[in-house]
């Protein structure tokens, strides 16, 4: 028997869960009731004794499952859970726990960045040299220079910096950025309070939040990747990945892969999201930051047509490649109905909307849902008093409201189908058992932002309890008994798939990573020649820095996590 707990902890009023599992197969004789755990205070003084409730057999897991609820215990502390002998990994109860976890969260952005040292005041241990400063080529015009067609001296060079690696790889590309940044820019935007304190980063004490500095960081990288004529390019990657080396080691030549639709229109509404959020602060970036949105909306016009990306042969950098743009249009044209209030844009995001059969994800693929976060924005937003250069403080259209209602719905239905899938498991994480794909802890934590979408829209407990079940999973109650974020809980992953872990000899990780999690159908060598066929999809992940596709960091596996835990900073 296997004892799970949220190995950071629990917040004093929400619920609290643990699990006791067995292995076992669906067939098996359903084995003998644990009975009653023991909640006790790690000073000895406080015990409760509660009964394990018998779920079933979990298909995710391949477990059979007892769930115990001891919501009961408020008082802030040290924990452990005992049965028979067995004791759990500490766990804290307090009020603060998802404060400092979502600012440590946000500081492991600040180990992504590219282009500049990272300095020990900041950085302490893990303080590194400057990177990737070389100037980068059109892949476009390396082609032509191939076949020979132009003349290698021709070449045009960009100076293009800065801006956050993606992952554990040393690429940039604006649709993960995109995806990323909206995550972050509206967990300010709808719980402002829960990021006054400090990130000490080189930006920090001035007149702006450090979570805001921090993206600006990224924002001015993207903006360069935008062309003359509004286009932006997909990537700024070289031919193949890094070899495990620092950044600063990484000097292989540097490409701008062709533009696509999907670019730019992430970069149109996320453009247009930032020129929202930074008017108070940085008026002349405001104004920039709207200036690019609207000339690369214009582009958009101007190519009507779906234009996607494909790795060329000779490129194995990431590809994050998509089958449709009407998404990324759609919240295009939502965000710019934000700023400018000019009915067209709402128009078109609505034609867009009628014909979409998703309509709120929150993924790199699919980012129909951040076209409803700027849609509801007003109601979203935790004070009402506080719409920051918004347009729409005087009364919306009746075109408006009915699109309000539409997206509402939407938002409510699909948390409604999601609490279903959440009671069907055992470990209380809204994924199916086929939906463990590469990046599934990413799939969670997007969950849990609808979750916390839909409490906005509908403060229903069951909402909250939802997040909170979302993001114990990610700690520590799920069956590869591990926490997923670096430095969080006594057992954490520790061997990330990221080449600045592998490469800097420093046993310590960077804290505040979190993993892309078990992932059923494995697709790194390493991971298929290890993980047993007939593995249970939650249990298929190993802490082993050469399964990329189980074990990478990315961007936008923090972001969601600092969207859900600034959420449960502010509605505990
Ligand atoms: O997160 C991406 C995942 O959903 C895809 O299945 C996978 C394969 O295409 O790619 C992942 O993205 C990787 C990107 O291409 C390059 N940087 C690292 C990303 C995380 O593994
Ligand atoms: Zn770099």
């Amino acid at each position: 028997m296997k004892i799970y707990v949220n190995q950071m902890g629990y917040l004093p009023g929400s619920s609290k869960t643990a699990i006791l599992a067995l292995e076992g197969t669906k067939d098996a004789p359903i084995p003998e009731a644990p009975g009653k755990v023991q909640i006790c205070a790690k000073s000895g003084t406080y015990m409760l004794e509660k009964e394990a409730l018998f779920f079933g057999w979990d298909e995710a897991s391949g477990d059979f499952v007892w769930q115990v609820d001891f919501s009961e215990i408020q008082a802030p502390g040290s924990y452990e859970i005992r049965w028979q002998g067995q004791t759990s990994y500490p766990f804290s109860i307090g009020s603060h726990l998802y404060n400092e976890l979502h600012t440590l969260l946000s500081k492991a952005l600040y180990f992504q960045r590219c282009g500049m040292a990272l300095e020990e005041p900041y950085a302490g241990h893990f303080a590194r040299k400057t990177c990737h400063l070389a100037p980068s080529v059109l892949w476009s015009e390396y082609e032509k220079c191939m076949a020979g067609e132009m003349e290698e001296a021709d070449m045009q060079h960009f100076d293009i910096r800065g801006g956050w690696h993606d992952a554990g790889d040393y690429g940039r590309y604006p649709t993960a950025a995109a995806c990323a940044l909206a995550h972050i820019l509206y967990a300010y935007r709808f719980f402002p309070g829960a990021f006054e304190g400090t990130l000490n980063i080189p930006e920090s004490g001035r007149d702006i939040p450090d979570i805001l500095s921090e993206c600006l960081y990224e924002l001015k990288w993207m903006l360069q990747m935008q062309n003359e004529e509004g286009g932006v390019y997909h990537k700024q990657c070289t031919l193949r990945h890094a070899n495990f080396v620092m950044p600063c080691e990484d000097r292989e030549q540097m490409y701008l892969y062709p533009v696509s639709s999907l670019a730019v229109a992430d970069f149109t509404a996320v453009m247009a999201l930032a020129s929202r959020i930074y008017r108070p602060f940085e008026e002349d970036f405001a104004d920039q930051a709207l200036a690019a949105a609207l000339k690369s909306y214009d582009w958009l016009q101007k190519h009507p047509e779906f234009l996607g990306f494909h790795n060329p042969e000779e490129t194995n950098t990431g590809e994050y490649g998509d089958s449709s743009d009407r998404d990324e249009r759609m919240w295009a044209a939502m965000e710019l109905y934000r700023c400018t209030g000019e009915e067209h844009y709402l128009t078109e995001a609505r034609e867009i909307f009628d014909t979409l059969s998703s309509t709120t994800e929150f993924g790199w693929g699919d980012v129909s849902g951040f076209a409803g976060w700027a849609l509801l924005e007003a109601k979203l937003m935790e004070d009402y008093g506080n719409i920051l250069g918004t347009t729409t403080s005087t009364p919306i259209s009746a075109a408006e409201a009915d699109f309000c209602r539409l997206y509402e719905t939407a938002f409510l239905k699909e948390a409604e189908r999601l609490l279903e899938t959440l009671s069907g498991s055992g470990y209380g994480v809204a994924l199916s058992p086929r939906e463990f794909c590469w990046g599934s802890n990413m799939v969670v934590l997007n969950r849990a932002m609808l979750f916390g979408t839909a409490y906005l829209l509908e403060p229903k407990k069951t909402y909250t309890d939802a997040v909170v079940r979302q993001m114990d999973y990610i700690l520590g109650v799920n069956g590869a008994d591990y926490s997923y974020v670096t430095g969080v809980g006594a057992h954490a992953f520790c061997n990330p798939h990221n080449r600045v872990t592998v490469a800097d000899d420093i046993d310590e990780t960077i804290p505040g990573f979190v993993s892309g999690g078990p992932n059923g159908r494995p697709a790194d060598e390493k991971a298929e020649w290890l993980i047993r066929p007939g593995t249970a999809p939650m249990k298929c992940y190993l802490d082993i820095w050469e399964c990329y596709s189980l074990n990478e960091i990315t961007i936008y596996w923090n972001s969601p996590a600092i969207f859900a835990a600034a959420f449960l900073s502010v509605i505990k």
